[in-house]
């Protein structure tokens, strides 16, 4: 991405903050996802390529998805404690970067803070941040600086980039996926990041007990009006051994079935109510139907959870959502 003189300016200083410290340490969001842990993996490789001590906090464990990640065993859940630069890593706020990282905020002695996001909606919450929403991902942003910092980038770094280049475009798939992005991709590639390796391990490996969970969702899946749901139940969940967030792309992979404009998920919960998750194709909206619902979330993915056994939120969502696809052809005048 071509920077303006102002974000040179900006990264410049974000620069000179990171090669001043000995000792930074770097957070990204809690439930971190491919994008904060690939983001904060890499500047940690290029970090230590300039012999800093550097220590990578993360308030949960890291997916199972991302322990291939080089670096990946020495994340933990890290107090602030005696570093001299802390570095947010693609949070937009600093609640959602767990009770280490607010610790440290509400000490006065802390050490400085910068913030690197790709979030338009950061709150501006570090002493000094380089937000800019036209790239696709924090790691794509990481990346740029370290080529303006004419840092070694090595296979390492080039690795936990590249993956989170890859998984906050779901592998080029989402509409942020700009020339740039994959320019990066390109470039990355070539100092040793296996991008099929990445897309296959950070993306499409499942475990066993998910493989054996979406026969079972699968199913139960009615396509009608062009509306596709089907049901995660506790029944089914138990008798594979799977957790509840198995089965959850089941949702993504029903809304892609020719002629559907919304697929739904229903998760059956423990305590008798019912986890909705929502996606549809950008002739629907579905961020209202999960408002409605007391939920909340984008236009093509939302959700929402309700006070309703399985079989109740079935009859009654199920209609509203065929009446919201069928407001919106009409509305789109197809
Ligand atoms: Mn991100």
């Amino acid at each position: 991405m071509r920077q303006t003189t102002s974000s040179v300016a900006t990264i410049d200083r974000l620069i000179n903050r990171l090669v001043a410290s000995e000792r930074p340490i770097l957070f990204g969001h809690e439930r971190p996802d491919g994008d904060a842990v690939g983001a904060a993996l890499g500047l940690m490789w290029l970090l230590r390529g300039l012999g800093k001590r550097v220590t990578v906090s993360f308030a949960d464990p890291l997916s199972a998805n991302l322990s291939f990640l080089p670096g990946a065993e020495t994340v933990a859940d890290l107090p602030v404690a005696d570093h001299d630069l802390i570095v947010a890593l693609d949070g937009s706020d600093e609640r959602r970067y767990g009770a280490n990282f607010s610790a440290a905020l509400n000490d006065p002695s802390r050490p400085p803070l910068i913030a690197i996001d790709h979030h338009k909606t950061n709150t501006g919450f570090a002493d000094e941040s380089w937000v800019d929403s036209r790239f696709a991902a924090t790691a794509q942003m990481v990346y740029a600086l370290a080529l303006q910092a004419a840092w070694p980038v090595d296979q390492r770094a080039a690795t936990c980039l590249a993956t989170g280049c890859v998984t906050d475009t779901n592998a080029f798939t989402t509409d942020h996926t700009t020339p740039e992005l994959l320019d990066a991709v390109a470039s990355l590639m070539r100092r040793g990041a296996p991008l099929a390796d990445i897309i296959r391990e950070g993306i499409a490996l499942k475990s066993e007990a998910d493989a054996m969970l979406w026969g079972r969702v699968l199913a139960t899946a009615t396509i009608e009006d062009g509306v596709a749901y089907a049901l995660s139940r506790l029944v089914d969940r138990n008798a594979v051994n799977a957790s509840e967030g198995d089965g959850s792309g089941i949702v993504s992979f029903l809304r892609n079935v020719r002629g559907v404009a919304l697929s739904i998920l229903f998760v059956e919960q423990e305590d008798g109510q019912t986890r909705l998750s929502f996606r549809s194709n950008p002739d629907t909206d579905v961020a209202a139907l999960a408002l409605e619902w007391g939920g909340g979330g984008h236009a093509q993915a939302a959700g929402a959870t309700v006070a309703l056994p399985l079989d109740e939120a079935v009859a009654q969502i199920v209609p509203a959502a065929k009446r919201l696809v069928s407001a919106s052809h009409t509305d789109s005048g197809a």
